[in-house]
Formats: C-alpha cells, structure tokens, sequence
C-alpha cells in the first residue's frame, strides 16, 4: 500500500514537472487552407475538418437546370415523384477564385438541387445523411409535423424519407433546420422547391436565382455576395435571352447576417409575384426587397436587344459580386452578325 502511495506520488510530482511529458502525443490534424496548402498542426482547428475534395459548381447549369424526380403513378392516381437528396460536410468550393470553403452541401452542390412538382403531387425524399453532423430537410410549404424536417434529427449516415403533398403553388425554400442553424444555412444546406399549378403557368424561360452569400473568415458577415453561389459570374457570363420572350425568374433570398437583400433590374420593370402563391402579380416594379427565405417570381420582357445590369441595389452587396448581365438577343443582332 505504501509502496503505491509512493509510486502514485512519484508519477503525480513528474506530472506537476513536466505535465507536456506526462500526455501521450497530441493527434495530428490535417486540414487544407484557403489557398489550397495541406496544413498539419496539433492545435485547435477553428474551420471543421474536410478534405480536399472539391465541389464543381457552375452556375449557367444550375440557373435552369430543374429536378422533376423519378415520376410514377400511385394505385390512386396520384403523380409520385421521387428524390434522393444527399447531405455532406467535408467538401470545398472555390466561391471565388483562390478562395476556398467549407461547404455543406445537398446532392453535392450549393445551392442544393431545384425540385419541382406539380400541385396536388405527392413528393417522396430519401435523405441520406452522408455527413460528419446531424442534418435535415425542413420544406416550406404545406405538410403534416413530422414531416417538417426540425425534430427529427438525422445523426450522421442516418436515412430519412420524407412525403408530402405538393402544395401551395409557388416557390419555396428548403433547407437544413439542425442547430445552431445559421451554421447549418450558411455553409450552403439550402435548395429552392417549386410547386407549379396543375393548369401551368404560361410558356416562358424559366431560370432560378438563389441569393446567397459567404462568410469566409468566420466573423458572421459576408465576405462575397451572389446570385447562385459565384460571385460576379454572370456578369463575366452573361444570361443570354430573347428579345420580346417572356422570361420567369424564380427568386429566393438565402442570405443570412444581412436583414435584407433587393434585386433591382436596369432597362426595365417586372411583375413580381410575392411567393408565387398568387396568379396575379402584386406589383410591376425594378426593386424588391426581401428578408431571409422570402422569395417570389419575376417576370418581364425586353423591348430592346443589348446588355442589361440586374443587381442588389443595396451596394455594399453588388460591390462584393451580386450583381449580373442579361445579354438580350434580338432580330436585328442576328442580321447584324449574320447569324
Ligand atoms: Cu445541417
């Protein structure tokens, strides 16, 4: 007894000495900076862990590319349409040359995939959580409570199938809704869901725009702004369309730290349609103004072929890359360039 009293002494009086001596090696971590260097340490690693993969995401893809799932018919008649939606946490994007993040992303990409359906459909989502942390997919919109993608949590490489039926017309946010959420939304878990009315809306080109930001230095305010992820792309890329063809815009704000966002368009005004939810537009204007997740459908046409800004009219937001061109193709450029 003594004798382990005294060794216990011992080792206690080495410990106190040299307490670095006394701990096993601290573990090695690696992770990958900003401008892409592997860096290992032993200290405290703010940023989460991920790896080096990186996320490709173009943004002409994403503006229409539309999500209409694996359609089926169900014994009552009733469209099925269904999705698998994966969430992941260790991938990088490049969201603005030599800039890298952490993103957290659904199917791959931020924004996640846009799904559509028709209204009265039945959507069936299997998510799977591919992450390191828990996630969820919580759908604006109609739906029973354990549907709504807040309670029950899905812990990582868990499954969850959510259905509901589509409704109510319009455009509609999803995304992750696990706390600290901010975190979870931030980092780029957010997708856009759009239920069309069983009678259609009229022919049109149709594209998505998510505004959305990122905070790149982990102070809570945005370093880059964006519509679809990339700052200035579209005005180094420039969305071509016709003259005199309807254009519909399905807008969502998913900037967080900033209350507010607006879209103002040059040359021109547009019916906007607040959540898409009426068929009767509330405004004909160049400026709205939304808060976190509203959202809503433009529509305009443009007399005259050319280039034409669409921007935050809030500056500070195009400065840092929320802002774009349409570039307006018209008869009389077609003669021009012998097309
Ligand atoms: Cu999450």
């Amino acid at each position: 007894m003594v004798f382990a009293l005294a060794i216990t002494a011992i080792f206690a009086a080495f410990y106190f000495a040299y307490p670095g001596l006394s701990d096993a090696k601290p573990e090695e971590k690696a992770f990958v900076t900003h401008n892409g260097a592997v860096m290992r340490t032993t200290g405290e690693v703010l940023d989460p862990i991920y790896t080096s993969q990186t996320v490709e995401f173009d943004p002409d893809k994403y503006l229409r590319q539309f999500n209409y799932g694996r359609v089926s018919a169900l014994p009552d008649g009733k469209v099925l349409r269904e999705f698998t939606i994966i969430a992941e946490d260790d991938k990088m994007m490049e969201v603005s040359p030599g800039v890298f993040y952490n993103v957290w992303t659904f199917n791959g990409t931020v924004p996640g995939p846009t799904i559509r359906a028709t209204e009265g459909d039945v959507v069936r989502i299997k998510f799977i959580n591919n992450g390191s942390k828990s996630h969820t997919m919580h759908f604006h919109g109609i739906h029973e409570a354990e549907m709504d993608g807040v309670f029950e949590i899905v812990g990582s490489k868990g499954q969850f199938t959510y259905e509901f039926e589509a409704l109510p017309v319009g455009v509609h946010p999803y995304h992750c809704h696990v706390m600290p959420l901010e975190e979870h939304i931030v980092h780029g878990l957010y997708g856009v869901y759009i239920v069309d009315p069983k009678e259609g809306r009229p022919p049109a080109d149709e594209m998505v725009m998510v505004l959305n930001g990122f905070d790149t230095d982990f102070d809570t305010e945005n370093n880059f702004y964006a519509a679809n992820s990339i700052p200035f792309y579209y005005q180094h890329h420039p969305i071509q369309i016709n003259v005199d063809e309807l254009i519909r815009v399905y807008v969502v704000n998913m900037v967080e730290f900033d209350p507010i966002n607006n879209l103002h368009l040059h040359g021109n005004l547009y019916h906007y349609y607040p959540t898409g939810t009426d068929t009767v537009p509330s405004t004909y204007t160049d400026m709205i103004t939304l808060s976190q997740t509203e959202r809503g459908i433009m529509e305009f046409k443009y007399d005259y072929p050319g280039k034409y800004l669409f921007h935050a009219h809030k500056v500070e937001f195009s400065e840092k890359g929320w802002v774009g061109l349409f570039l307006v193709k018209g008869d009389s450029e077609e003669t021009e360039y012998g097309n």
